[in-house]
């Protein structure tokens, strides 16, 4: 039987290796074993995408691999995602999630969207390329506690500033909780442009959205 730490390993490796067989029965074996998904996103599968990463930025490895790493992880979140469901309770919150305009990366969101979905909240995604104008009709439509958006790249940060711009336009801004992250968000850079909040990670972000619905509740 093997142990947490080498199924967390053969995750991390089945990345970097683009092992789709490998993630499959390591996800499988990690449920197995009662690791909790999200250990096995984040401190398995997720610390693969940072290495597969650093080899992108060292001339390692080029387009071609981080989109086989990409495919590799969402074979293993399709495994892991099942077993996270929360059930029929009463729902924390309804979040709207989405990869900023002009941003084609959804790992991450994706990720934070599985977490938020496992935590009780409702989650509807987006998806990637998402303009300050279909962020506005969604929250028309459904109504969320708490809009959260996405960016891994440099450039495509100004889209959350206008997001949250357009939002304050539209007499929205007051009726929801922001919240934004990815590789290049600080914290202060959420403050700058009148976001809530900023996390580092999925874990955080889970638990900031739970003290972003308390805040809310007390408003109220
Ligand atoms: C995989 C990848 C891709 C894949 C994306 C596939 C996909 N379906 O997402 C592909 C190959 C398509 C891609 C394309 C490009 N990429 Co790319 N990519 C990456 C890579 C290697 C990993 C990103 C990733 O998935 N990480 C794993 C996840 C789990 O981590 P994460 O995204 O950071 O998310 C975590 C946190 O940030 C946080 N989080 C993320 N979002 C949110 C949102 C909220 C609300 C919260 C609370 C938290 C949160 O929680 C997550 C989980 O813990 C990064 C390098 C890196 N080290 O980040 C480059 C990187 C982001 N890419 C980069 C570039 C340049 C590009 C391209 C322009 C390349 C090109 N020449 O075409 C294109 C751009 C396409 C576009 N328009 O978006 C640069 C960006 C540089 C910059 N500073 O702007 C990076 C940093 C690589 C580099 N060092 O050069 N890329």
């Amino acid at each position: 039987m093997l142990s947490e730490h080498e199924i967390l390993t053969n995750l991390k490796d089945s990345i970097v290796n683009f092992d789709i067989e490998g993630i499959k029965k390591a996800a499988e074996k990690a449920f197995q074993i009662g690791i909790p998904a999200y250990k096995a996103i984040i401190d398995g599968m997720a610390k693969g995408m940072e290495i597969v990463g650093q080899k992108y930025e060292k001339g390692e490895y080029f387009l071609a691999e981080l989109i086989m790493a990409s495919e590799t992880m969402k074979e293993g979140m399709n495994v892991l995602e099942p077993h996270m469901r929360a059930g029929d309770i009463k729902s924390t919150g309804k979040v709207i999630i989405g990869t900023v305009k002009g941003d084609l990366h959804d790992i991450g969101k994706n990720v934070v969207a599985t977490l938020l979905k496992a935590a009780n909240f409702e989650v509807i995604d987006l998806g990637v390329d998402v303009s300050a104008e279909k962020f506005i009709e969604a929250i028309k439509q459904n109504q969320p506690d708490i809009v959260a958006m996405s960016a891994l790249l440099t450039i495509t940060m100004i889209e959350m500033e206008n997001t949250v711009k357009a939002l304050q336009k539209a007499r929205l801004r007051q009726k929801v909780k922001i919240i934004i992250g990815g590789a290049p968000i600080t914290p202060d850079f959420a403050k700058k442009i009148g976001a809530d909040a900023a996390a580092k990670d999925a874990v955080e972000g889970v638990r900031i959205c739970n003290q972003l619905m308390k805040e809310k509740r007390i408003l109220i």
